[in-house]
């Protein structure tokens, strides 16, 4: 299978860290869908990364369905519980919640790119405050554990891992690690794994 991305795309870190961590043998091809000749849109009409192409040409996304996918591929990993509804609902609240925080990022660095004099102070200001609210949020519901959901890695770690680093790159200035030392220390161990010092590495 190929899958289709860009290495600054949180959606897409977050569907390569499935696949590493699942260890589902894939090409990764760095494609920006805006480029001139970009096989996305013939992949995903949305033109929209991450996309995955299967060997049949069966197209998959998004970041979400790709995920789900894999996981279902093999049991080496599991990390969207299979059986037990309320904890496969909170994997996938955590999921909803590290994608909130990159799209409201995502909104942000949009309004950046516009000439200032058209840019919405209003919207930034409340995406923003999205993602203070959300990290809090986080924060609590870490408290000192480690992992997000249950007594291994699942999905819930996965993504917001890939949302904060994506913070790092677009909001630099924002110190959440100030703010909430428990998720910093959390996200210290989580930048160790092989899987995410691999999509750090290209
Ligand atoms: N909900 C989608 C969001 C995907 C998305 O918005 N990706 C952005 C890149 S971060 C994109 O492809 N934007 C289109 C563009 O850049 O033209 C997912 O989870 O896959």
């Amino acid at each position: 299978m190929k899958l289709l991305g860009t290495n600054t795309s949180p959606y897409v870190r977050k569907t390569r860290l499935v696949l590493l961590e699942k260890n589902i043998p894939h090409t990764y091809l760095i494609d920006p869908p805006r480029e001139q000749g970009s096989q996305v849109v013939r992949a995903n009409p949305l033109g929209r990364i991450p996309a995955l192409i299967l060997d049949d040409g069966t197209c998959v996304f998004d970041s979400s369905v790709i995920a789900e996918y894999a996981d279902t591929l093999n049991d080496t990993t599991i990390l969207i519980p299979r059986n037990d509804a309320l904890a496969r609902m909170r994997v996938k609240r955590w999921e909803a919640l590290a994608d909130g925080i990159m799209d409201s990022a995502v909104v942000v660095r949009n309004e950046v790119l516009r000439p200032k004099e058209s840019q919405d102070a209003g919207a930034t200001t409340r995406h923003l405050d999205a993602v203070t609210r959300a990290l809090t949020h986080i924060s609590g519901q870490l408290g000192t554990r480690q992992w997000c959901e249950g007594e291994t890695i699942s999905l819930a770690d996965l993504a917001l891992v890939s949302a904060l680093i994506y913070l790092d790159l677009r909001q630099a200035e924002r110190d959440w690690r100030g703010a909430h030392p428990n998720l910093a220390a959390w996200f210290a161990r989580m930048s160790e794994r092989a899987s995410v010092r691999a999509t750090l590495e290209g």
